[in-house]
């Protein structure tokens, strides 16, 4: 990837991290550390030219790539990248959790223009995904089915039955991100309970796997046009990345989990992001 594409990327890696900020500042709490870490995924799935093909004005597109979010809480991450694509407008992040609203904290396939599945039971997403690929798989059909699961998710067990039947049914339509942000609810992953060498157990259960840095565009869109070469196995792509990325005061912090974000806070995030906009607009030249 040249330079320009990658920083475009960043770019609007950053914008979708506004967008996240804005979200969770407006009704004042919610899921902000594991949105901000999948901003750079977001980014190089979604960006104009990016490796997800979709189109805003027909989210129904049978020929369109899916992306399951397993990882439910991190709706805010999508709701940011679906309204900077044009799905829906800015205006309506403001309404995140609301009553009525169409955004609720977890995903949910029947009130979100352009979210595939519903989601926020740990695990779950993973089995939906599989049988969404075996679907397509049976029928011949050109998607690729992304599916995104945490670090802290996989160790439920519905993961692993997941991976068996995957590699069992040769779901080479199947690409799946692990954000290994080493974090959990409460805790570091390692301590509460390690994923271990999770690359090897991937392959070990039949899968092509690779670990790439998540928060580089240019590794993230190698380990996928990697994937994309793949025959007869379902690929998982562990991407290692910082739970809360972006803003000085959630990078890194288990804390950043869940938490308020206060108007002034949402000006601070606001600040380091937009410096770091000038700076990936610099760099581009
Ligand atoms: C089955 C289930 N158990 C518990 C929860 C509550 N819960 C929501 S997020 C979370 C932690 C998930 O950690 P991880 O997968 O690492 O997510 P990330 O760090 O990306 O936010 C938990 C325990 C849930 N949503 N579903
Ligand atoms: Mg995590």
């Amino acid at each position: 990837m040249d330079k320009r594409a990658w920083c475009e990327r960043k770019i609007f890696a950053k914008e979708i991290q506004k967008g996240i900020v804005r979200a969770i500042a407006g009704l004042g709490v919610g899921h902000l550390g594991g949105a901000l870490s999948l901003a750079d995924l977001l980014s190089v799935l979604y960006c104009d030219g990016g490796a997800l093909k979709h189109d805003p004005k027909n989210p129904q597109w049978k020929d369109r790539d899916w992306l399951i979010c397993s990882k439910g809480h991190a709706g805010p991450a999508l709701y940011a990248t679906l309204a900077l694509r044009g799905y829906f407008p800015p205006e309506e992040l403001d309404t995140l959790n609301r009553p009525h609203t169409r955004l609720p904290s977890h995903c949910d396939r029947n009130l979100t223009v352009g979210i595939d599945m519903t989601t926020g039971s740990l695990g779950q997403g993973a089995s939906t995904a599989c049988g969404v690929a075996l679907a397509h798989k049976m029928n011949g059909a050109p998607n690729t089915i992304y599916l995104v699961l945490g670090d802290g998710e996989s160790q439920e067990g519905q993961v692993w039955e997941m991976a068996l039947l995957a590699a069992q049914k040769k779901l080479d339509n199947m690409i799946a991100f692990m954000d290994y942000n080493h974090m959990q609810i409460d805790g570091a992953t390692d301590e509460i309970n390690s994923l271990g060498d999770v690359v090897r157990k991937f392959r070990a259960f039949g899968w092509f796997s690779v670990e790439a840095d998540g928060h580089d565009p240019g590794a993230l869109q190698a380990a996928i046009d990697l994937a994309k070469t793949v025959k007869g196995k379902p690929s998982m792509i562990v991407m290692n990345t910082i739970k809360g990325e972006g803003w000085s005061k959630s990078a890194g912090v288990v804390g950043s989990h869940s938490r308020n974000i206060s108007k002034e806070e949402m000006e601070e995030a606001y600040a380091e992001m937009d410096a770091a906009i000038a700076q990936y607009r610099e760099e581009a030249k």
